[in-house]
């Protein structure tokens, strides 16, 4: 069980009340969804919908194409698409659930549509320092992923058994995503007890695997290979690797949303590397992925030099510079500071 438990269960019982007070409810997560995102939103949609609840699922921009198959995935709304139906929610709906993201800022212009303050926000989240503003926090930074904390939830307000094999499916993708099927923030041994729970539900953990991992066009192998070969910058003294993706490849490989996935990590796979950064050019910023190991924290170079922010071990940004100077700044910073040579193993 998580730990501080009582404070948890106080907040479980302050969301099962607001339920009981609340029909309809708006639940949101973070753009460039992944499996985490979408995983512990559509599970606690399918739990909702069976309490009777009137239960809509928005997300800012499109998720990648090897989520299309998680359960109830029809039922989400993507803002992109669906501007009018959206902002029209958000004025319906009085209690939302903010999912795996803390900070309405990060929903870049859909935070715009949240200016009049008559909303009841419930935060389920696992990333470090959650704004001020959530009515109530269900938030927990030593977990792997938020859809372990949803299933903690369900479990605190009396709900296991209204898990079923659609929301197991949809718990156990965003444990094995966020914890890249089970190689990082994996030392708790709960994400196991839980993982055998949702097993245990009846869902195939094998065939999830290769619905998720094993879903490569030959486009996306080939743009991999591409990367590691001619796109890779190794820094050995200073522990880092960097990689980067421009837009002029992105058409030659014929680049669809979330085909660099997961690219950053074969960064750390180089012995004795402890910092991997991957640069995506986008039409008007560069989007920045970093992934550490060890105690070495991306969370405070995303923040410090990026305005980004993330876990200790994962993080994002946005850069407005152009891409080689972005490349530039970035060796700059780890040189000049000598970063992760700092650091100890
Ligand atoms: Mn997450």
């Amino acid at each position: 069980m998580i730990e501080n438990y009582s404070y948890f269960q106080n907040e479980a019982h302050k969301i099962s009340h607001l339920l009981q007070t609340h029909e309809e409810v708006l639940i949101l997560s973070h753009p460039n969804p992944d499996g985490d995102s979408m995983g512990a939103s559509l599970a606690l949609f399918l739990i909702l919908n069976k309490l009777g609840h009137k239960v809509k699922v928005v997300v800012p921009n499109i998720y990648p194409s090897f989520l299309g198959w998680l359960p109830a995935i029809q039922n989400i709304i993507i803002y992109d698409k669906h501007e009018r139906i959206v902002k029209k929610l958000i004025q319906q709906n009085s209690l939302i659930f903010c999912i795996d993201f803390n900070n309405l800022k990060r929903l870049n212009h859909l935070s715009n549509l949240f200016t009049e303050n008559n909303h009841t926000y419930v935060l389920i989240d696992h990333h470090p320092d959650p704004d001020e503003y959530f009515d109530i926090k269900f938030h927990n930074i030593q977990v792997s992923s938020t859809s372990e904390l949803v299933y903690e939830l369900l479990v605190m307000m009396g709900l296991e058994d209204k898990i079923d094999v659609d929301v197991a499916m949809n718990l156990y993708v965003g444990i094995m995503t966020d914890t890249g099927s089970f190689s990082y923030s994996c030392n708790h041994p709960r994400t196991y007890e839980i993982t055998s729970r949702l097993i245990a539900k009846g869902i195939d953990a094998q065939k999830i695997h290769n619905l998720i991992y094993d879903t490569f066009s030959e486009h996306r192998m080939r743009l991999l290979g591409h990367v590691l070969l001619n796109c890779m910058e190794v820094m050995p003294e200073y522990k880092t690797v960097y990689m980067w993706l421009s837009l002029e490849d992105q058409k030659k490989f014929h680049f669809q949303i979330g085909d660099a996935e997961g690219f950053v990590n074969y960064g750390l796979s180089i012995q004795g590397i402890r910092l991997a950064a991957f640069f995506t050019e986008k039409p008007e910023l560069v989007r920045v992925s970093f992934r550490s190991k060890g105690n070495f924290s991306v969370n405070d170079l995303a923040r410090k030099y990026f305005d980004g922010g993330g876990h200790l071990n994962a993080a994002g940004a946005n850069s407005y510079k152009p891409l080689t100077e972005t490349l530039r700044y970035f060796e700059t910073i780890i040189k000049e500071n000598e970063l992760v040579l700092c650091q100890e193993d």
